[in-house]
């Protein structure tokens, strides 16, 4: 078999979130090594570079959301990207970025899996549940709405994204280390019936369980997106991210997470999204991050 192909695509973007510096993270990925990384682990490594879009103007929320027109122009060149790779045939890597980013990145694998009579599944790793409206958000920030725009709920410049409306729906998502999630938007899950494997979950069950759940009901034909918010993981190990909360996954079990996802032997994309710089520390949490992707892609202390 041929090496498999990735692409990475910097996102160097903090345009739907509450802090500045998400827009550092491509870099501190870099940085960080994570190219090479992958290189050794056997992969043909390509960074794509930046994608370009407008700067962050920090604006108050209009009607709910905060930097709109901003937001979808972003969003439109993470679309076409991940489309181009996808159909090169390699396996995108969003290099972000605030979260806001998977709106363009999912919505292209949708459309993918759609052309290719693939099934999808999005595994939402993720403190936050991020499924928000202009109507429950808190912030208007739209780094907390990716979800709730790719099932179409949300303004129109970005459920439109992509051209397919809805881009996708609630049963692909499985969502784990939720802990943080508003009220209205804790209605709005309930009733689209995602599927949250949250923090007292995966305390009572256990991570391996949790992610057996996770994973199961995949084929062959299944395309694996992971959308990896760095704020998923616990900030006592994890500090550099603009929203933590405390209560997440310890090392191990974010190891186990990414290493059985592995297994699958069906990751076809990956967002690594909300890594912020600025609340970094010698960059520990961007090299964090690049340990857990290698996990991700295989890496692994087997011995038999
Ligand atoms: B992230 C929040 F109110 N729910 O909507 C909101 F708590 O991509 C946070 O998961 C959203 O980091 C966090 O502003 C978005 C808040
Ligand atoms: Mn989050
Ligand atoms: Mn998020
Ligand atoms: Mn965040």
């Amino acid at each position: 078999m041929s090496k498999q192909s990735i692409s990475l695509i910097g996102v160097p973007t903090d345009i739907g979130a509450g802090h500045r510096g998400a827009s550092m993270g491509p870099e501190a990925l870099r940085v960080a090594r994570l190219g090479e990384k992958l290189t050794r682990r056997g992969l043909q490594v390509h960074d794509r570079g930046n994608l370009v879009g407008p700067l962050n103007p920090w604006q108050p929320p209009t009607d709910g959301y905060r930097h709109l027109a901003e937001v979808a122009a972003w969003n439109q060149a993470v679309f076409t990207a991940v489309q181009t790779e996808l159909a090169a045939g390699h396996l995108p890597i969003m290099l972000g970025g605030d979260h806001c980013l998977a709106i363009g990145s999912i919505a292209a694998v949708a459309a993918h899996c759609r052309a290719q009579g693939k099934s999808l599944r999005v595994l939402w790793l993720d403190a936050h549940s991020d499924f928000n409206t202009a109507l429950a958000t808190p912030s208007g920030n739209i780094h907390g709405m990716p979800v709730a725009c790719l099932c179409g709920n949300g303004p129109r410049e970005l459920v439109q994204i992509g051209g397919h409306v809805p881009a996708t729906s609630p049963d692909v998502f499985r969502q784990i280390g939720i802990r943080s999630v508003d009220d209205i938007e804790k209605q709005l899950i309930r009733d689209a019936q995602v599927q949250v494997f949250d923090m007292r979950h995966i305390d009572e069950n256990g991570m391996k369980r949790t992610m057996e759940l996770a994973l199961s009901g995949m084929d062959e034909d299944t395309h694996l997106h992971v959308s990896f918010d760095v704020d998923f993981l616990d900030p006592t190990i994890a500090p550099g991210v603009g929203t933590t909360v405390r209560g997440g996954p310890n090392y191990r079990e974010a190891q186990l997470c990414m290493e059985m996802i592995a297994d699958t032997g069906r990751l076809g994309s990956l967002d690594i999204v909300e890594l912020n710089p600025a609340y970094d520390k010698r960059n520990q949490t961007a090299k964090l991050a690049v340990d857990l992707v290698e996990s991700l892609f295989g890496k692994s202390t087997l011995i038999h």
